[in-house]
């Protein structure tokens, strides 16, 4: 069903092709909204940028680095501090933000001088940090500042350091998803095979598309650890730039996140033969089943056993207590990629919500159709979506929550919608078997707050249930 069904009126006619309803037995082809294209002029996106995607998605949650961006410091102070990404370095990848600060004049008569300057002044600065990522901008890409070049006179005049130079600026495709394609490409070509590992164990994988939103990367090696194998590295979140160097001794690639990252596991396997395992760490099916096919691969599948009856007898009574109580809630999920389709079926199944609409910001057409596949019939799928859609979509779906990110959230509250924060979490982590239950808890206490009853209804007439046990688990 195509969105002016939906009573769009007033909506911008290219439009239409971005946003459907699923119907019911509806051929999914014949429903999908167009994606992954430029976005249209003047909708006011919500999506992010090819530089914001390689540096503030994958690059930047590496740990023991500098991470300078070469442009206006616009460009790297816009998210600083907004990302999540823990680390156990002391955060030091988030406490510091790094730029040259182009200035006019550096337009004009090139900024290769103050680009090498700066790199020596943060290792002054940092005598303990030895790596270094560069990240170009739209401002030095424009003109034509030899990054590479800069970057290989200081690793010669400097032997104890290493630099990693990424060309992806803001204009190197539609989305930030261009720019995780960039530097999944550019680390395998530069770095990937110049460090040699110590390897420990039988079972030696690679980690991939895990980013470590307030401690998912941590809370899943830890079950790796208990199955006796080594993660050699994680591509990017808590890791480490040497242990990424030597990502061509694994025996696997574990991939989480396949829209940013699946291109570095393609190219593992052709150039040296990795297998590349889709795993989903989120809910506990999904994530039983992960351990099951890492454990199957191995031959270890008494092990991975073991840690799912542990930890679902530990976790499963906390879970069904929030599922009695958000069944049937409605849901928008409005995340960026691939949580759509890590999440859109397992809510339900398992948290018993109803999910009316789900969109993407960046996702490829294939996000969405596995999104939508997963959805309940009559929900909304919308592609690069604007806040006038959104608040469109939230006044006629009337969501019990929302699960999106800051922008949209801001707009939500303003109108009495609750929302969770799909992409930095409230109160995570949200994978692994606990992590799950504090993103129940954290859509109970949503849905619940007293404060969402204060704000939406006469509390002189209504009662606040008293019977919530509001935030009671752990
Ligand atoms: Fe992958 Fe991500 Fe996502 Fe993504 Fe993102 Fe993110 Fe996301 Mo925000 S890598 S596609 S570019 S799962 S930052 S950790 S939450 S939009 S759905």
């Amino acid at each position: 069903m195509p969105y002016h069904e939906f009573d769009c009126s007033k909506c911008i006619p290219e439009r239409k092709q971005h946003a459907v309803q699923k119907g019911e037995g509806e051929d999914l082809t014949s429903a999908l909204p167009l994606g992954y294209l430029n976005t249209i002029p003047g909708t006011i996106s919500e999506r992010g940028c090819a530089y914001c995607g390689a540096k503030h998605v994958i690059g930047t949650p590496m740990k023991d680095v500098i991470h300078i961006s070469h442009g206006p410091v616009g460009c790297t102070y816009d998210t600083w501090q907004t990302k999540r990404y823990i680390s156990d370095n002391d955060n030091f990848q988030l406490k510091y933000t790094f730029a040259t600060d182009m200035k006019e004049k550096n337009i004009v008569f090139g900024a290769e001088k103050v680009l090498k300057n700066n790199i020596n002044e943060a290792f002054d600065a940092h005598p303990n940090i030895k790596r270094m990522t560069i990240y170009q901008t739209c401002a030095s890409a424009l003109i034509g500042d030899d990054i590479a070049a800069i970057a290989q006179e200081v690793m010669d005049e400097r032997p104890d350091v290493d630099i990693f130079v990424c060309n992806s600026p803001g204009f190197a495709g539609p989305s930030q998803s261009g720019g995780h394609h960039k530097i999944n490409i550019a680390w395998i070509n530069q770095k990937v095979g110049t460090v040699e590992p110590t390897i420990t164990s039988d079972y030696v994988i690679n980690y991939v598309g895990e980013y470590n939103i307030q401690g998912d990367q941590e809370v899943m090696t830890d079950y790796f650890h208990r199955m006796g194998i080594q993660v050699l590295s994680t591509f990017t979140g808590n890791g480490s730039y040497d242990d990424l160097r030597a990502m061509h001794r694994a025996h696997l690639n574990v991939l989480e996140c396949a829209r940013s990252a699946e291109y570095i596991c393609n190219e593992l396997r052709v150039r040296y033969g990795i297998p590349r395992l889709d795993i989903d760490g989120f809910g506990f099916g999904p994530l039983s089943d992960s351990l099951r096919k890492i454990g199957l691969f191995f031959g270890i599948e008494d092990r991975a056993q073991a840690i799912i009856d542990a930890e679902v007898a530990r976790w499963k009574p906390e879970l069904d207590w929030y599922r009695e109580r958000l069944k049937g809630k409605k849901v928008c999920l409005w995340p960026g990629g691939s949580k759509l389709w890590h999440w859109a079926h397992v809510i339900h199944e398992e948290m018993g919500v109803e999910v009316v609409s789900v969109y993407t910001k960046f996702g490829h057409q294939g996000d969405m159709e596995k999104g939508i596949a997963r959805c309940e019939v009559g929900a909304l799928a919308i592609d690069d979506p604007n806040e006038l859609e959104s608040l469109e979509a939230m006044y006629k779906l009337k969501p019990d929550v929302i699960f999106t990110g800051k922008r949209p959230g801001e707009v939500a509250k303003k109108i009495r919608v609750p929302y969770l924060n799909a992409h930095a979490y409230h109160n995570g982590p949200y994978k692994g078997f606990e992590g799950w239950v504090r993103f129940a808890r954290d859509i109970y206490n949503a849905i619940y707050s007293p404060i969402h009853q204060l704000a939406m209804r006469d509390i002189s007439k209504d009662e606040i249930p008293t019977d919530q046990g509001f935030a009671t688990a752990r």
